[in-house]
């Protein structure tokens, strides 16, 4: 049985109820902010908002991993991250994602406070498995077909649920090699990270079945190219779609949800919450 209380840093989370995370981009190029929120000024305001709106984690990436996105240096992705998570730490008490797959950004991170490790690399990138395993942080690893740069060219699976879970099992016994306990895994299987508009609504209307390695998961759907390409939405116009994703995303067992959109989404699942509240008792 998956524990309903989880352990970010010096803070507990109980994951019986699902939990909204605010994505706080600090990219020029984010592709659904255009980098407004770029200054920290603005980046502190967007995380207050955040936090009033329901929040309970946010992530704070400084890559873009958007698909073609080219790679950013590890000193420039510092100067991004760095003073964001320093001035939040100081102003504000919520769960710190920081959205990495550098091994130096972790590092740092982790000695300003961050409570996640969010990799969408999932430690694969040289010295991550070795950062993680001297640190006592949760981490979630997220599953992608090929490198952003080229993922969406030609995405194959046999299947991709038993494909995904293959890949979990394969980094889980990496994370155990290195002394990485289970315990401290959540799981993401990665939408829109090598994936055909097919796959990834078969991966939403099946993902329960990944409950079955006994951890808690993880979905990030907001906004995304499986929303504005069925629905012809550009990615302003994605909030209804990316609500009936994040309440099936949360039917269908992810207990962390990745979300734009904080208010909305913590209304939409306080519903979810209140209705699932009356099953199987
Ligand atoms: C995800 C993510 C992104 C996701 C996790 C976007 C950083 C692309 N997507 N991390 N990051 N899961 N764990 O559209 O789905 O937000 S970036």
């Amino acid at each position: 049985m998956m524990p309903n209380n989880f352990q970010f840093g010096d803070k507990t989370l109980n994951l019986s109820n699902a939990q909204v995370m605010g994505i706080l981009n600090v990219t020029p190029d984010s592709f659904s902010d255009g980098g407004k929120f770029a200054g920290l000024e603005h980046a502190l305001k967007q995380t207050e908002q955040m936090i009033t709106d329901g929040a309970s984690l946010i992530d704070i990436g400084g890559e873009s991993t958007r698909p073609g996105a080219e790679d950013v240096a590890a000193e420039e992705e510092l100067d991004r991250v760095m003073p964001v998570i320093e001035a939040i730490k100081q102003r504000f008490d919520v769960i710190i994602s920081l959205d990495t797959s550098k091994a130096l950004v972790m590092e740092h991170g982790i000695k300003a406070g961050i409570g996640l490790i969010n990799d969408v690399r999932a430690l694969q990138n040289e010295g991550c498995l070795d950062v993680v395993a001297q640190c006592d942080l949760p981490v979630c690893l997220m599953h992608m077909q090929g490198m952003p740069r080229t993922m969406q060219q030609n995405p194959h699976y046999n299947d991709v649920i038993t494909d995904i879970s293959e890949f979990f099992k394969q980094r889980l016994h990496s994370c155990h090699q290195k002394g990485i306990k289970s315990e401290r895994v959540i799981l993401d299987p990665g939408f829109g990270f090598g994936k055909t508009l097919e796959q990834n609504y078969q991966l939403l209307a099946r993902q329960q079945e990944l409950l079955k390695m006994g951890l808690p998961i993880l979905a990030g759907i907001s906004r995304k190219s499986m929303i504005g390409n069925l629905l012809g939405r550009d990615v302003n116009e994605r909030l209804a779609g990316s609500l009936s994703a994040a309440v099936l995303a949360t039917l269908n067992g992810a207990r962390i949800i990745r979300v734009h959109d904080v208010k909305e989404t913590s209304d939409a699942l306080k519903v979810v919450e209140a209705t699932l509240h009356h099953k199987n008792i």
